[in-house]
């Protein structure tokens, strides 16, 4: 269950076609800065959580690219999605089977107190003061078992339960590293993709060993019982292909785009037990044509839940990544398109559990937290990995030379107002909550 993914400068390779090429672009390439995030839009009745300041960075390594919110680091991205694929097949299902209570199983496939769990799912979860294969109410507090939220992530055990089954069921559809769990966060993410701007499944399984990584502030802020750790499980569920749709700067488009796939359409029709309100919507795009800098985007709606949600443009970071590296000498790792998709992805995420960016608001700009803002290569650097960071409580370090957030960012994630499930809108006027 425990990857350790470690990248080192030394896993570098040079690239010399792409560092002449940022040369080129170098003129214009501060421009691209702050892309990652934010640009108000004032002037409409709603605006987008991600701010884009374009602004004024100034590049202060002059040979090296400079780019703002993608990311950097070419074999540590394919490292990291390799690995984890490989992995997230045998784990699936198997989570919770680490330490087995030593009673014998119950057998598959049975459910003899009658609670919609199967039995030998309660057993390898491994809690039988929670949820005991032989009572329908475990703990006795009138809820039956599989209407339990004991983890508070707004699924219920039996949502969870189902969707463990499914999960197992259909893995060329899922990202998933380990099965749902209800006495862990879960995080379900509906993923719909316009034609040509799939998501590189790399970018996933970066985005979910972010999530999986809140598990080491155990060691500073232990699980509130009865969660048995930190960590948050991710689970893209991949539903359908969207034609391609050029996206301005109006909201109808995308509130619509929204509301209109928020269904299942595609595979998840399935999954027929579960609420689509349950799910995160992210979709993949192309680009916002009116701000050929935005990398993702949060949307909110003043009311609908269903017309909010995730974008990201797959388009625009391919068209700034890589970047931010060096071929030689000395060779600096540069942030690769799927860890800038990775890094979006995790970010806006961020967003939707009602994270704002990481402000002057508590006395400084963390630039290790994923909830940064980019402002130039330095901090791109920092951000997608680690530079010159060894604390894990900051964010990202040079060790897991990924994007992380940091403890305070975790300390506020809001698992009960996720955009898109539980609500249309950030708090903040639409920001979040900065830290
Ligand atoms: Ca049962
Ligand atoms: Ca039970
Ligand atoms: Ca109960
Ligand atoms: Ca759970
Ligand atoms: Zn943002």
């Amino acid at each position: 269950m425990t990857r350790s993914t470690q990248f080192t400068c030394k896993q570098f390779k040079p690239t010399f076609t792409i560092y002449s090429l940022f040369l080129m672009l170098g003129t214009f390439a501060c421009d691209q800065e702050s892309t990652q995030d934010i640009s108000l839009q004032s002037d409409l009745s709603v605006q987008t959580a991600d701010i884009g300041t374009q602004s004024d960075f100034t590049p202060i390594v002059s040979d090296m690219s400079v780019e703002a919110d993608a990311e950097a680091g070419t074999e540590a991205g394919t490292e990291a999605g390799t690995e984890a694929g490989t992995e997230a097949g045998t784990e699936a299902g198997t989570e919770a089977g680490n330490n087995l209570p030593d009673t014998p199983p119950p057998p598959r496939g049975e459910d003899q107190d009658e609670d919609g769990l199967e039995d030998y799912w309660e057993w390898q979860l491994n809690a039988p003061q929670l949820f005991h294969w032989s009572s329908a109410d475990t703990d006795q507090d009138g809820v039956l078992d599989a209407d339990e939220d004991k983890d508070m992530d707004g699924l219920s055990a039996q949502e969870e339960h189902d969707l463990a089954l499914w999960i197992a069921e259909y893995p060329e559809t899922t990202y998933s590293n380990s099965s749902p769990h209800p006495l862990l966060k879960d995080l379900l993410i509906q993923v719909d993709q316009m034609q040509d701007q799939e998501l590189d499944p790399r970018a996933f399984w970066m985005s979910i060993e972010s999530f999986e990584a809140l598990a080491s502030f155990d060691l500073t802020v232990p699980p509130q019982a009865p969660l048995i750790s930190n960590k948050v499980q991710l689970h893209f569920l991949v539903d359908e292909l969207l034609s391609p749709l050029d996206l301005q700067g109006d909201f109808q488009t995308r509130f619509d785009l929204l509301a209109n796939s928020h269904a299942f359409n595609g595979q998840l029709q399935d999954l027929s037990n579960i609420n689509p309100n349950r799910l995160i919507h992210l979709i993949s795009a192309d680009q916002r044509s009116d701000d050929l800098n935005r990398a993702g985007e949060i949307i909110n709606h003043p009311e609908n839940p269903q017309s909010a949600g995730v974008i990201i443009y797959v388009g625009t970071i391919e068209s700034q990544h890589p970047s931010c590296g060096l071929s030689s000498p000395p060779p600096v790792p540069f942030v690769e398109i799927h860890e800038a998709l990775s890094g979006t992805i995790t970010h806006e995420l961020g967003h939707a559990l009602q994270l704002g960016h990481d402000t002057e608001v508590n006395g400084g700009i963390n630039p290790f937290n994923v909830m940064a803002i980019l402002e130039g290569c330095v901090s791109t650097r920092q951000r997608y990995h680690g530079e010159g960071n060894q604390d894990l409580l900051l964010g990202a370090t040079e060790q897991s030379f990924a994007s992380r957030f940091s403890l305070e960012a975790f300390l506020l994630m809001d698992f009960q107002n996720k955009l898109s499930c539980n609500t249309s809108n950030l708090v903040n006027n639409g920001q979040g909550i900065e830290h």
